[in-house]
């Protein structure tokens, strides 16, 4: 099973869920590095990874697969530990609802809409009202739909994985990190997932750069 290679960005969200996963069901895989935002970087046998041009991609022992949904599910798997993955039809379907919720409101309100435009284009005060309205939407669901200290209930699942990346990116943005403030069942959650060491293993460069002692502090 060693010889599982992803491509991706460290930065990256939905590279870092596949992380995540990989991480949570104790697959071992290396990470080759994809920026795919630096056009003279990416590999020029990359396109035939991945036909639209987005990160991540795995390979496996030649077997190759994009999108994370399916990287996801093959990850789990390969491991045999379903636990990420709900016994329940209904608890299933609230997991495979929120990851859907995450993929189709929260990445383009809470990472491009607040996260993107605030701290890495600095256009604070600047927001589209309509993208900040659809993350409050967004966390006023999912707090809604939270099924125990977990999203999908009192284990980790999928979903989790899912929204954490997303929500990361959020709280370094002070619209997010305000947003967040409201509900505080979701922050309780998102400072419960950061010390999971799925979370650590993966932490994006900012998160790195944050925590990193200014010379001469003490
Ligand atoms: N549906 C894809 C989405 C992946 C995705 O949007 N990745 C972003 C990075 S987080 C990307 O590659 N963006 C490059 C672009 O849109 O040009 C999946 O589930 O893997």
């Amino acid at each position: 099973m060693n010889n599982i290679t992803l491509y991706g960005a460290d930065y990256s969200v939905y590279v870092r869920i596949a992380r995540m996963v990989l991480e949570e069901a104790r697959v071992p895989y290396r990470l080759v590095d994809v920026d795919i935002f630096a056009a003279e970087k990416i590999p020029s046998d990359y396109p035939d990874r991945h036909p639209f041009g987005k990160i991540p991609a795995l390979e496996h022992d030649g077997f190759r697969l994009f999108e994370t949904d399916a990287i996801a599910a093959y990850t789990v798997d390969l491991s045999g530990d379903r636990s990420l993955i709900p016994a329940t039809a209904r608890d299933r379907a609230r997991t495979i609802q929120i990851m859907r919720i995450m993929d189709h409101y929260g990445y383009p309100s809470l990472v491009w809409g607040v996260f993107v435009e605030e701290v890495e284009r600095q256009r604070t005060g600047q927001l589209d009202n309509a993208k900040v309205e659809l993350a409050r939407r967004t966390l006023t669901v999912v707090d809604g739909l939270m099924g125990g200290r977990f999203l999908g209930g009192e284990q980790p699942t999928l979903a989790d994985l899912w929204a954490y990346p997303m929500f990361t990116y959020f709280g370094m943005a002070p619209t997010g990190n305000r947003l967040i403030a409201e509900f505080p069942r979701l922050g309780a959650w998102k400072d419960t997932m950061s010390g999971r060491p799925s979370a650590q293993a993966t932490r994006f460069p900012r998160e790195r750069r944050a925590g990193r002692v200014a010379p001469g502090a003490d």
